[in-house]
């Protein structure tokens, strides 16, 4: 299925009357604050958050999967969805490939599909933690950090050829993910697992092409419960600091324990030139991969404030931004739709914090006053923008809703059939 412009236009046009209107209104309610909204509106319209190819079937808990149907079968399936998300929202415009669960094996054309539906890739994931078929050593007790040389080669080899793919598709980063760790004490030594972690990706990093960075990521728990190899932001910075120039810290929202102040990791890290990406999502516990923005938005748009400031004002490289969501119970492509609503509604708030009186505010110790400045800005109800940003490049109005008057899931079910089943998580 593609969605047309024309088809995007017949739906916003029942929705036109009212979005001019609400734009004019909070464009009112901004310019008596000094504000104008179209550079915020172009910034939007700018913002790319890529799909990761995994998201877009049904994900499950380890009790059981309830699939929907229609859902994407193959890569060329995946990027089909991408594109009708992008053509929707104008802002999903890359996607994230996890290999092996979707080897590009006709590049050329992968790349042509991608292309013509005005998608970039953007970085590429490797996948240590679960063991393929035809794989020699197992992954069981971890694999770049495994006590058995042998079985890190292995999994240097992997991420080498991940890079190997990626290249042919263009993406420029790789982002590794280790479930190494342990469950029991006395399981591992410490010193030798973080070693043995260096080790392993100092030879992936010495692969990367000039132009490409990698990204690793940190988790404080699961599957691992004792101890992660890389629990935490600081051991990700000691691993990217002495790996060089090419290597970041990315940041998953999921993977924090409760209460960490992960917006003051986001300022720190940019301070260092060492923020590399991000994978967003939205946790009650930790890890629950919800809809961006379903249950902690203030924390979202706090963030959010941090990024805004670091893009300006730091020389931290741009950033690889990703939803890594799983979706258990809505339909994949309308939780993915309403998570870049809500990451742009966050961006869009934070770009409206009025820096100078903040900065006055600090200077006095006037916390009152600080604290009015942020919740003015977070309060403001910033969708007419969002919606705005969407309506210039051709897009929804409204994604969700017209996904739903245009009947996507109904075309895709139609095309698809109702017991296709997604590779993924
Ligand atoms: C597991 O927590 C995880 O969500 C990591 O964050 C990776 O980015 C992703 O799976 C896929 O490898
Ligand atoms: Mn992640």
């Amino acid at each position: 299925m593609i969605i047309g412009k024309n088809s995007i236009e017949e739906v916003n046009k029942s929705q036109l009357t009212e979005h001019t209107a609400a734009v004019g209104r909070l464009n009112e309610q901004l310019a008596s604050k000094g504000v104008t909204s179209e550079d915020i509106v172009n910034k939007l319209a700018d913002f790319q958050v890529a799909i990761p190819s995994w998201a877009l079937g049904t994900g499950g808990t380890r009790f059981g999967r309830f699939p929907g149907g229609g859902e994407p079968a193959s890569l060329n399936q995946k990027i089909e969805d991408v594109g009708l998300l992008h053509a929707l929202n104008n802002s999903s415009g890359a996607i994230s490939l996890h290999i092996p669960w979707d080897i590009p094996s006709d590049p050329q054309g992968t790349m042509e599909l991608a292309k013509s539906l005005g998608l970039k890739f953007d970085a590429v994931n490797s996948n240590t933690f679960q063991d393929q078929p035809d794989q020699k050593h197992s992954y069981k007790f971890g694999s770049l950090a495994h006590i058995n040389k042998d079985v890190r080669d292995q999994a240097v080899a992997h991420n080498k050829e991940v890079i190997d793919y990626g290249k042919t598709l263009n993406s420029k980063a790789l982002t590794v993910w280790l479930a190494d760790g342990t469950t029991f004490p006395g399981q591992g030594n410490f010193r030798n697992i973080f070693q043995n972690t260096l080790g392993s990706l100092k030879e992936i990093y010495a692969h990367l092409p000039e132009d490409w960075n990698v990204l690793v990521e940190y988790k404080p728990f699961e599957p691992n419960f004792y101890s992660m190899a890389i629990p935490d932001w600081g051991t990700s910075h000691l691993l990217v600091n002495q790996l060089g120039d090419k290597a970041q810290t990315l940041v998953d929202l999921g993977h924090h324990l409760p209460n960490t102040n992960i917006e003051q990791i986001v300022s720190i890290l940019m301070m260092q030139s060492k923020l590399g990406g991000f994978h967003f999502n939205d946790s009650k516990f930790a890890d629950d991969d919800l809809t961006v923005g379903a249950i902690k938005p203030y924390q979202l748009f706090l963030i959010f404030c941090e990024l805004v400031d670091g893009m300006k004002n730091t020389d931290n490289p741009d950033l690889s931004w990703m939803i890594d969501a799983s979706h258990n119970l809505k339909d994949p492509m309308e939780d993915l739709l309403q998570s870049v609503e809500a990451i742009l509604i966050a961006y869009a708030q934070a770009m409206l914090v009025d820096q100078d009186a903040l900065k006055a505010a600090q200077l006095n110790n006037d916390v009152t006053l600080a604290q009015e400045i942020m919740q003015d800005a977070y309060r403001t109800d910033v969708r007419p923008l969002v919606a705005e940003s969407s309506r210039i490049r051709n897009a929804a109005i409204n994604p969700v809703s017209a996904y739903r008057d245009l009947k996507v899931r109904e075309e895709l079910i139609k095309e698809r059939g109702e017991n296709t089943i997604s590779t993924g998580l």
